[in-house]
């Protein structure tokens, strides 16, 4: 029970590694508040987890803002943040237009860094906090068919980097953590589907990688015991790509 007392915001928390995630938060202890644009997913898994269910988009200052207010309303502090919530596409080089290119980087890049800004402030009060990001090794591995989304999540590396740098003296840590192909309910609808076999001949490990694979990692980096590594990523991919 590492998070045991903890508060705990998990972006994405409807479906997919985001869901994964806030359950084995609460497994390990913390409060929940599983924030989703589907409201209704957010309902289901915060009614499983006891939690707080809060509909918003990380797009939206707004949403941002109030999902940490309604946070410090129920719970009184913000300990961890999980940024989980983002758009995963699939689409051809050849079809982004600007337009497409902005969606993505606003919800995948400038939501990271909304959610981020919305608890970084209680957490300097209270002088501890864990900031976790979940970022991609498609970025690392230059996958096709993701162009603003590789562009989105090298941004969110920088972030991570840019936030362990600003926020250390003040007792939060920054990391991220990168995923390779994982079966969620989102990678299911795409093309991406069709990829599973060909990424696993190129892992270590020889099978394809579940949400649950990936959030003990995050656990690890969201407890109190990894306060010593900062603006890191941490690549979880059965050894599909490494540096
Ligand atoms: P998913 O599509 O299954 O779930 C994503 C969740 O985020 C959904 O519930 C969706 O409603 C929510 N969401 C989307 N836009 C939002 C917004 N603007 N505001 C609030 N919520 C929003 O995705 P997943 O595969 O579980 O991916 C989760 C995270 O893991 C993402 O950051 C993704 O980039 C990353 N990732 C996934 C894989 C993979 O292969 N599945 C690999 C590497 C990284
Ligand atoms: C290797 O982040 O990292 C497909 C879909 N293949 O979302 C990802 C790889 C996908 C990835 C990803």
């Amino acid at each position: 029970m590492r998070l045991e007392g903890r508060v705990a915001i998990v972006t994405g928390a409807a479906q997919g590694i985001g869901r994964a995630i806030a359950n084995k938060l609460h497994e390990e202890g913390a409060s929940i508040a599983a924030v989703d644009l589907n409201g209704e997913g957010a309902g289901k898994v915060a009614s499983e987890l006891d939690g707080l269910a809060i509909h918003a988009d990380i797009s939206s200052e707004g949403d941002a803002n109030r999902m940490a207010r309604e946070t410090l309303d129920r719970y009184g502090k913000i300990d961890v943040l999980v940024n989980a919530a983002a758009i995963v596409p699939f689409v051809s080089w050849d079809e982004v237009n600007f337009a497409y290119w902005r969606k993505i980087i606003s919800v995948d890049l400038d939501g990271a860094y909304l959610v981020s800004r919305a608890v970084e402030r209680p957490m300097r009060g209270a002088g501890y906090g864990r900031i976790v990001q979940i970022a991609s090794n498609a970025f690392l591995a230059g996958t096709p068919n993701m162009g603003p989304y590789l562009a989105a999540k090298g941004g969110v590396v920088g972030l991570t980097r840019a936030l362990a740098t600003e926020l250390g003296k003040y007792g939060i840590t920054a990391n991220a953590v990168a995923p390779g192909i994982t079966r969620t309910e989102g990678v299911l609808g795409t093309p991406h589907a069709e990829a599973f076999d060909f990424v696993q001949s190129l892992q270590a490990i020889p099978r394809h990688a579940l949400p649950e694979d990936i959030a003990p990692v995050v656990a690890f980096l969201a407890s109190e015991e990894s306060g010593w590594i900062t603006g890191q990523v941490v690549v979880a991919d059965a050894g599909h790509v490494r540096d």
